[in-house]
């Protein structure tokens, strides 16, 4: 899906700001009273103000809210120039709400969207009044085993709390998030109504191959109605370096500039149509998997860097631009090139910044937590129910297929894109799976136009490479490792023995290896003469001794720390104020480790580390 530009033929306007809301509430019978009382229709009777974009839990000072379960009402009025209402073809683009919405204008549904992090969009051509309409959009966060992030029936790290939860008097409606994060809600990114001409372009594809010092890149335009169709290149110095004609075609770039990662190169590309202009970016570089390397641009490269969170105060998961910048900004400080957009897709901004700063992104959907079996409490009441099950498995696949498609439609064009992630920690080496994730490579690697490789991230307790499908299905392997810490800590010595043979085991594999998370929970201050767990001295021991084994393999292609940065949780005992495996605090201060990491990633070259 076209990201919304500004250009000769098209407007955006943004209905960011404050909005109208409500929180539902449920009628003695158990309904939704927003609902049964259409709320859409009219005015909100006493609502409270909210930012959008922005999560809703926590902007007001009230736990009822942050702890929530249902839908909130988010309302606004808006008024466009009736030359727009009479000529423009008019479109409203939600870029991302979670979990569940249903979109109203005057009262009338438009649109109906499930799975947050994914862009979509209404039409309203025709639907408009002259004057002032009113948006209205019902936001559900409720999750099951059929949306992505899963949903259980407990929660996954309150074991004792939940046994204990079992004896309270009172049944307080609770979210049970198969996940460790915490699960904000609301209109997340941002909202806007964005005009074309009638006949209008509707998606441009970009794919690119180089040979010696020149590229070809091949363009494939998708449009409405009727027009003739042109493309054409643009260098830094605004020269221009190729042209094409026709819906389809190839423009041959010489001595193309290429995109290396943290040496961003960006054409500026310009498609007509009719009368409709869009305009885009785009970075020439190819991505390859050969043996046991990761190839950028024919070179091995080596990922240094994070699994992240789109996780800020008081924003929640809302988009915060100023914080990508500087996160950024700290990757650069730290000697980083990467990180992985764990566990669903971040914002369009995001992802053009990467573009633009030349960082390496592997991208993932928002397959969280789909491992029923093993996810702790997040079993069906105790039922014994397998993600990959008819009854259950059917569904959560239907839409895990929506969510490869859709990441895939909007990121394609991405430089900055390099590895496509299906799924974060799923239970894959369980009955089923290679049932259920087949199906998933498969159709990621016939909609990939750039035919980037495809990976799973894998669990520790998926096993060995004989159990785990991602030996089989997997173009690069992905694993999440804890020895030190839930695997073994406080011993370091004997759990990196048992690294170092797993590591020996994928080795024999003959694929290149990224580990995508390793990490221990350190609470910034906690300090000591004997590194004991949660301090500081600990979490940079732990470090060492991980990156010690990363170091004696050749397979190993990359090393991303768990995580970033402190991030927000569902409260758990395990969770104190958050899960604190971050090399930097929330507000991005460093901890002991991130200088430590400096040391090491800047004496690291992004290519070929491992000769
Ligand atoms: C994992 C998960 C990640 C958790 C992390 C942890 O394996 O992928 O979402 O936050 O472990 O800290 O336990």
């Amino acid at each position: 899906m076209l990201y919304p530009e500004m250009t000769e033929s098209r407007l955006v306007i943004r209905l960011d700001g404050i909005w109208n809301f409500k929180k539902d509430e449920e009628t003695a019978s158990g309904e939704s009273r927003g609902m049964k009382e259409r709320w859409y229709e009219k005015p909100l009777r006493s609502p409270m103000t909210m930012p959008v974009p922005s999560s809703y839990n926590d902007i007001k000072d009230d736990i009822s809210l942050r702890d929530h379960v249902g839908p909130v009402f988010y309302q606004r009025p808006f008024a466009l120039p009736s030359h727009i209402l009479k000529n423009e073809r008019i479109m409203l683009r939600f870029d991302s709400v979670i979990q569940h919405a249903t979109v109203y204008v005057n009262g009338t549904m438009v649109a109906a969207h499930s799975g947050g992090c994914l862009p979509f969009e209404a039409e309203l051509t025709g639907c408009l009044k002259e004057g002032t309409n009113l948006l209205t959009v019902a936001v559900d966060n409720r999750i099951d085993y059929t949306t992505l992030p899963v949903g259980g029936k407990a929660s996954m790290m309150g074991g004792l709390a939940s046994m204990m939860g079992g004896l309270s008097p009172q049944k307080k409606k609770t979210l049970h998030p198969n996940f460790d994060f915490f699960h904000y809600a609301g209109i997340n990114r941002s909202v806007r109504i964005y005009t074309t001409p009638k006949a209008h372009i509707e998606d441009v594809t970009l794919t690119s191959s180089v040979k010696g010092k020149d590229a070809v890149i091949s363009y494939e335009i998708e449009t409405k109605g009727k027009g003739d169709c042109s493309i054409e290149l643009f260098d830094h110095s605004g020269r221009r370096v190729a042209k094409g004609e026709g819906l389809t075609g190839k423009l041959t770039v010489k001595s193309v500039h290429l995109w290396q990662p943290l040496h961003a190169y960006l054409y500026d590309v310009k498609v007509r149509f009719g009368t409709d202009v869009y305009t885009t970016r785009y970075g020439v570089r190819t991505v390859q998997v050969k043996g046991k390397r990761f190839l950028i641009n024919g070179k091995p490269f080596y990922f240094k860097g994070y699994g992240k969170h789109e996780d800020t105060f008081p924003a929640g998961r809302g988009i915060n631009e100023p914080m990508n910048a500087k996160d950024i900004s700290i990757m650069k400080w730290q000697g980083a090139n990467s990180f992985r957009t764990s566990h669903y897709p971040y914002s369009e901004e995001m992802m053009r910044l990467c573009d633009e700063e030349g960082i390496v992104v592997i991208d993932e959907t928002t397959a969280v937590g789909v491992n029923l079996l093993f996810g702790g409490g997040a079993n069906f009441g105790g039922q014994k129910v397998t993600t990959f099950d008819k009854k259950h498995g059917l569904k959560t696949l239907a839409h895990h297929k929506e969510v490869v498609r859709d990441l895939i439609k909007r990121d394609k064009n991405h430089a900055c894109v390099v590895l496509w992630s299906i799924a974060n920690e799923p239970d894959s080496s369980g009955p089923g799976a290679l049932q259920y994730f087949k199906p998933l490579f498969d159709l990621a690697r016939k909609l990939d136009p750039q035919k980037r490789p495809v990976t799973l991230v894998s669990v520790q307790s998926a096993g060995s490479p004989k159990d785990d499908v991602s030996s089989r299905l997997s173009d690069v392997i992905c694993l999440n490792r804890y020895y030190g810490w839930y695997a073994g800590g406080p011993d370091l010595d004997w759990p990196i023995d048992l690294f170092c043979k797993e590591l020996a085991a994928w080795e024999r594999i003959g694929k290149p290896v990224i580990i995508t998370e390793y990490g221990a929970d350190t609470v910034m201050g906690f300090h000591d003469t004997t590194p004991v767990m949660y301090t500081e001295e600990y979490q940079t021991e732990y470090y060492k001794a991980n990156n010690a084994a990363l170091d004696r393999f050749k397979c190993v292609v990359g090393e991303q720390v768990w995580n970033f940065a402190d991030f927000a949780t569902s409260q758990s005992l395990l969770r104190v104020q958050g899960n604190k495996k971050g090399l930097f605090t929330r507000d991005r201060k460093p901890k002991l480790a991130a200088h430590y990491f400096r040391e090491r990633w800047h004496g690291i070259p992004d290519f070929s580390y491992k000769k």
